[in-house]
């Protein structure tokens, strides 16, 4: 097993990781910015290195300084958790150059799934489900690109390759707009990512959003844990996430489920990894992966019993995964809010003290998050500070378990979006499930007027 971790995060996830190498008996190293120093996984963590200041470039991606605390400390492996530099493909190719072990894909998958076209082509030679569109980069005859547009039939979105996560697109209703989208697109996509490759899709209008986690060792086994529904989200960032997605039945996930292992296989996958599909009409449409353990990974390892962080420790030493599709099975609902110190009604950061926390528990409710009473959230972050979930037989009982543990969650000092959360719970939309990408911010749009 593994000797020693460098946990290259901060906040909860880093925590999460922290006690996941714990259990396995794996000592940690945790790296943390100037500000950070009193963060808890810090103050559990075998050793800790301040890698920098409080900017995010010149410390939690400083990939120099994150090498060198590896280094001193004679760590072999890298945790990267989610952001920051998580899906870097230089990151983790220059953490194994420096004979580290990332704990992640290859850094050739890495950048295989950070080129959006070429992950749409590997996927769909896997026999991946994608939506119709132009099957590669859009070239600058616009006649043909039209072409394309109306053979597709608008609207269509133009996206660009080295965007993801709702960054770079644009959306076309008509032949007479499409020149200008795919320029402006085109010159945007250069400009962010250094790269103006784009390329076209159809629009689907009102989709939901629906992922597949699976897991690969680095012997051939591949395994899918079933799906999570990630619609209810605002600007591009997921707000609740639930698994399984409502009115997905065991045949379909299955169907699906098993596409997705036999990319993986196809490959040679390695580690945790989400395929992210469009899902409408009773059809899966592939847009991007995620080759990170994702904040959301906690409702997967509610209904399956699993516990991811455990498997991407094992799959990264070389040994083979615990899990076997046989023994996967979905055990209830689970549904998480993502809890922010923000204003609830504005979403505006909420930086600050903490005075005091009380965090709900009971049965089937988990809460994961560093803070603690009197600590300070830096403004330099993400504004999320935790994540509560909720776990219960049905999903009924998941939302009653999630409003009772909203009701006991006290965070003072801060504002935070639990009355969003409350609110959200108590939603007839909500209730029913199913609903698609836009319909938070359509009752937010409502409740404005
Ligand atoms: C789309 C789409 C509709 N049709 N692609 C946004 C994030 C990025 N991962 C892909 N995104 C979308 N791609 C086609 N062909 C709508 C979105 C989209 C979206 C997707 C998932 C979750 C939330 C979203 C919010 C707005 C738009």
């Amino acid at each position: 097993m593994l000797d020693k971790v460098v946990i290259a995060n901060r906040g909860e996830i880093a925590l999460r990781i922290l006690r996941a190498c714990k259990a396995m008996g794996i000592k940690t190293v945790a790296v943390h910015s100037t500000v950070d120093r009193n963060l808890k996984h810090v103050a559990l963590a075998d050793e800790s290195v301040c890698i920098g200041p409080a900017p995010p470039n010149e410390s939690y991606l400083n990939i120099p300084g994150i090498i060198a605390a590896a280094e001193v400390t004679d760590a072999v492996a890298v945790h990267p958790g989610y952001g920051f530099l998580a899906e870097n493909a230089d990151f983790a190719e220059r953490i194994e150059e420096s004979g580290f072990i990332f704990i992640g894909p290859r850094a050739e998958t890495i950048r295989l799934m950070g080129d959006k076209v070429a992950a749409i082509k590997a996927m769909r030679e896997a026999g991946v489900p994608c939506v119709p569109g132009s099957n590669g980069p859009l070239g600058e005859d616009m006649a043909e690109s039209a072409r394309i547009a109306k053979e597709i039939g608008y609207p269509v979105i133009i996206k660009a390759s080295g965007g993801g996560g709702g960054r770079g697109m644009r959306v076309v209703h008509t032949e007479m707009a499409l020149l200008n989208a795919i320029n402006a697109t085109r010159s945007e996509a250069g400009a962010a990512f250094g790269n103006s490759t784009v390329y076209m899709e159809k629009f689907l209008e009102n989709p939901r959003h629906i992922e597949i986690q699976v897991i690969a060792d680095q012997h051939g086994n591949a395994v899918h844990l079933g799906e999570r529904d990630c619609s209810m989200q605002r600007r591009h960032q997921k707000v609740v996430e639930e698994a399984p997605a409502p009115g997905i039945t065991p045949e379909v996930r299955e169907k699906i489920g098993s596409v997705c292992v036999e990319a993986c296989r196809r490959i040679g996958y390695r580690g945790a990894g989400t395929f992210e599909f469009l899902y409408d009409d009773g059809e899966f449409y592939f847009i991007e992966m995620n080759t990170r353990i994702q904040v959301e990974h906690p409702v997967t390892e509610c209904i399956t019993g699993f516990d991811l962080v455990r498997e991407q420790l094992l799959v990264a030493a070389g040994e083979k995964l615990s899990i076997s599709q046989d023994q996967v099975e979905i055990r209830g609902h689970a549904i998480e809010c993502r809890i922010n110190a923000e204003d609830p009604d504005n979403f505006m950061p909420s930086p600050g003290l903490v005075d005091t926390v009380h965090m709900p528990g009971g049965p089937g409710i988990r809460v994961d998050t560093h803070v603690y009473d009197n600590y300070r959230i830096p403004p330099n972050y993400d504004s999320m500070i935790g994540k509560l979930i909720a776990h219960g037989a049905t999903r009924e009982q998941a939302i009653s378990r999630m409003r009772v543990a909203l009701t006991e969650a006290v965070l003072t000092g801060v504002k935070t979006n639990i009355p969003l959360h409350l609110r959200i719970m108590g939603d007839g939309g909500f209730k029913a499930g199913g609903f698609n990408i836009h319909y938070l911010e359509k009752r937010l749009k409502e409740r404005r007027e």
